[in-house]
């Protein structure tokens, strides 16, 4: 076994190792001028650390036969890899030296690597945090996924509009990934189902299917940091499972041949961004069943490899986590294989998909809920609906009948279909009554689960639903993104804290140090100033450090309400045209976001904010007092240069909406005190922090509910508040708009005769209220830096070591490995 401590280069070896890669990307002599072949070279010199030791591991795992966790996920967002791999091999200060010996930073070659974007947001990042804390703390964990020719789309602004590209990203190739054409799957799509009665009599279906797909399995290896573990995700690219059809080539349909090549590539061509009017879409459903079906069919064979076709050991063997709703055909293709390939009964193959599925939930929002029409889903998977039917009727007649005896109204409600003009497949259904447990993301969210959303299957399944709060890597999230901050704590911790968080703590200790304070405060500073760099390259706008760094970075969505922000913002600069000696300390809004392409409200959201900042840039009278930057192309890799640069963290959604959220943590660790709701996570950063060190606003979630059962009027506030009344009727002029009234007035549109469905109106007052107490603390210099310090120290809880470690006494059961 591999060790975790050794250094497996010096410096001169590793410079030694990327000149001979060199030899490969460009020349040993031309590289001068050539960083990217550096960058390519650099990390082929890494991989030959890393596949020695994903080999090590492979190998341990093999010979004592470890019960492993399969992570389902239609999304990972890795972003880029070099940074992370070098810190988690403890490589870093060797690649540095040895690339400066080459004449380059190393900063800068990592500059050169692109975005794995293979996600949208939240729920991908925490995949891939995940998937390090899984490595590093050397669980047996495979990832599996699609491997997207196109990311998450790219987003430019042209006339402060969002314009969306295609992502690029194996333009000219991949440095961390390799091809397994040996573990290459087929599977099948649409056709039909014949019924065999076999000699004794029973019942024996064959599903034909209408057409075969390949999956060629693309390894990304995932370094644990400091451990023993190379761990893989394995991302399946679609193909037509036969180069030609000879028969139509050779008829003369050249062309035919060629499309149904184009049609099975088509699967894994593009990630779907999140978006309601994608809802539906068949090809997505063919996306979710053509990867699960992959993955399936491979932890069936690595099953294989150890136990043969003896499945008395499979569910201790293999635990299956689904990652929202997306891979829940996963539990069909199981049960289809049991049952039709390997004569399981019904009721055997049931119980046994009972014991290796878990579920995790990450939304609350009913419109969020994925629903398949079932004559879609026939056309597709004939086969899996039969199996669903039988799945519904058990679930039906054996357990709600005993539950509820003779209650249609709950037979109705709890089925896994949905009755209306056309039939729809309730996803979530499937996997609550097919999984032994299911989580929400955050306490407040895992306990809205169990009175709100599922409350019938709490009572049915009293032990199935629970929480495991959510986590990022400090990896990735501080030691690597915030080099400096970094560097300071380790002259305070001497434990290991980016693998022991929660030693943090006695940082604590020095919030009231004057001294500490200066070291904590100067670096911020420092990481502002490149920051403002950072803004001024990418938007041309010109933003002082010493201003307040006030950070609103996640996709654009109406409950995550970047237009209470927005009003706030527009009440800021009222205020100060109306005096301009208007006390406040300068602030800088910082936003990044990408709008899903075919959410209008959204998108106008992002040209209003785009509008208004252009106006108050350029506004002298306010003496730079209040700047406005959207930052383009926000993702994982902007996340890195914002973070470690925030003051304030803006996490405002409206109460129960936001299932936890990931960023509110990050900021947190890095310094940034919360402006938030009690939403989602932000609910234990404040009893972490305490009360002190966070500005809370807001209705709560009975608040809101309140609020619905009195019959919601925003009109009131619109009335009865004189700031929020001006600010709205601006957005029907054309004061930011010269020549162009009314071109902002969606927003006010959808808060007014909208119905302002995210309760924005009734926030509006207790944020401001909320800000200006957040405008006096950070007047106060020493009281802000306890604050930021404390924020930083009181973040352990948060690792996603936790979380995982969670996951494994409560649900996956597994062990690290030992010697
Ligand atoms: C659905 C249908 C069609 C196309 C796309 C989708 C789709 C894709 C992605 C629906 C949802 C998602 C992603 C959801 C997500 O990121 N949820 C977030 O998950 C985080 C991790 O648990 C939480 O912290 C956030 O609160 C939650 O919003």
């Amino acid at each position: 076994m591999a060790t975790a401590s050794k250094k497996p280069f010096t410096a001169a070896q590793f410079k030694k190792k990327v000149l001979q890669h060199l030899n490969v990307t460009s020349s040993q002599q031309d590289f001068h001028n050539n960083p990217s072949a550096v960058q390519r070279a650099v990390c082929m010199a890494v991989n030959e650390v890393i596949f020695e030791k994903l080999s090590q591991t492979n190998n341990y795992h093999k010979e004592h036969k470890t019960r492993s966790v399969n992570y389902l996920s239609l999304e990972y967002l890795m972003g880029r890899m070099l940074s992370n791999n070098l810190h988690n091999l403890d490589l870093f200060d060797v690649a540095k030296k040895a690339v400066a010996d080459l004449g380059f930073e190393i900063e800068d070659l990592f500059e050169q690597g692109h975005d794995l974007a293979l996600g949208n947001g939240g729920l991908g990042r925490l995949a891939a945090c995940f998937l390090d804390s899984l490595a590093t703390m050397d669980f047996n964990a495979y990832g599996y996924g699609i491997h997207y020719q196109h990311g998450l789309f790219k987003q430019q602004f042209h006339q402060c509009r969002q314009i969306e590209t295609p992502d690029e990203w194996r333009e000219y190739g991949n440095a961390w990934e390799v091809c397994r054409p040996e573990s290459v799957q087929t599977i099948g799509l649409f056709g039909s189902v014949e019924t065999r009665i076999n000699a004794d009599g029973s019942e024996q279906k064959i599903w034909h299917p209408g057409q075969t797909i390949k999956g060629v399995p693309w390894d990304v290896p995932i370094v644990g940091y400091n451990s023993k573990t190379v761990n893989t995700l394995r991302l399946w690219e679609s193909r037509a499972s036969s180069f030609f059809d000879w028969d139509e080539f050779n008829s003369g349909a050249y062309q035919d041949a060629h499309a149904a090549q184009n049609a099975a590539e088509t699967i894994s061509k593009v990630l779907y961004p999140n978006d309601e009017t994608e809802a539906g879409k068949e090809l997505r459903f063919i996306q979710q069943y053509f990867f699960c079906a992959c993955s399936i069919k491979d932890i069936i064979a690595r099953y294989q490899s150890m136990h043969g076709n003896d499945w008395s050991h499979f569910a201790d063997k293999m635990v299956m986590q689904l990652n929202d709703t997306h891979p829940t055909i996963a539990i069909l293709e199981l049960m289809r294989i049991l049952i039709d390939e390997h004569n399981f009964s019904f009721a055997d193959a049931f119980a046994l998909c009972r014991q290796c599925f878990a579920y995790t939930n990450h939304t609350l929002l009913p419109e969020a809920l994925e629903k398949w029409s079932v004559p879609m889903f026939e056309r597709v998977l004939p086969r899996h609906l039969q199996i669903l039917f039988a799945i519904n009727e058990f679930f039906l007649d054996r357990e709600v009948s005993a539950m509820w005896p003779g209650d249609h109204l709950m037979r109705r409600r709890l089925s896994l279909i949905e009755e209306g003009e056309v039939q729809m497949v309730r996803m979530a259904h499937l996997c609550v009554v097919s999984s032994f447990k299911v989580n929400g993301v955050a306490q407040i969210h895992s306990d809205l689960v169990k009175s709100d959303l599922f409350p019938e299957f709490n009572a049915l399944y009293p032990q199935k639903l629970t929480n495991v709060t959510n986590g990022v890597t400090p990896r990735r999230w501080l030691k690597a993104c915030n080099p400096a901050l970094s560097a300071l704590l380790d002259s305070k911790v001497k434990t290991d804290w980016p693998k022991h968080l929660s030693s943090l703590a006695s940082v604590a200790d020095f919030a009231d140090d004057s001294k500490f304070q200066q070291q904590f405060m100067d670096i911020k500073h420092a990481n502002k100033v490149k920051l403002a760099e950072e803004i001024l390259a990418l938007t041309g706008v010109d933003v002082d450090p010493n201003a307040i760094f006030d950070v609103q970075i996640k996709r654009l969505h109406e409950y995550k309400r970047q237009h209470l922000n927005f009003l706030h913002i527009l009440a800021l600069y009222r205020r100060l045209l109306n005096n301009p000696d208007y006390d406040m300390h300068p602030r800088v809004y910082i936003f990044g976001a990408k709008a899903a392409p075919g959410y209008y409200l959204a998108k106008e959201i992002i040209f209003a904010i785009n509008k208004v900042a252009e106006k108050i840039n350029n506004d002298a009278r306010i003496n730079g007092k209040l700047k406005v930057v959207f930052m383009p192309n926000y993702r994982v890799t902007l996340a890195e240069k914002i973070i470690p640069a925030a003051d304030v963290s803006e996490q405002i959604s409206t109460a129960g909406k936001e299932a936890s959220g990931t960023g509110n943590m990050k900021l947190a660790l890095n310094g940034a005190v919360t402006l938030g709701t009690l939403d989602g996570a932000n609910v234990e950063i404040a009893e972490e922090v305490g009360d002190d060190n966070i500005f809370i606003f807001g209705h709560t979630v009975e608040q809101i509910k309140a609020l619905n059962e009195h019959g919601y009027n925003p009109h009131h506030y619109y009335q009865t508040n004189a700031e929020l009344k001006a600010v709205i009727d601006w957005l029907y002029s054309d004061y930011f708009t010269p020549g162009h009234p009314g071109e902002l007035s969606a927003i006010a549109n959808s808060l007014l005769d909208g119905g302002d469905p995210y309760r924005v109106m009734a926030d509006f007052e207790s944020y401001c209220q909320a800000n200006i107490e957040l405008d006096k603390a950070y007047k106060d210099k020493a009281r802000w830096a306890k604050m930021a310090i404390i924020n930083t120290a009181k973040m352990g809880k948060f690792t996603s070591d936790r979380s995982i470690q969670d996951y494994v006494d409560n649900i996956w059961k597994l062990e690290p490995i030992v010697e």
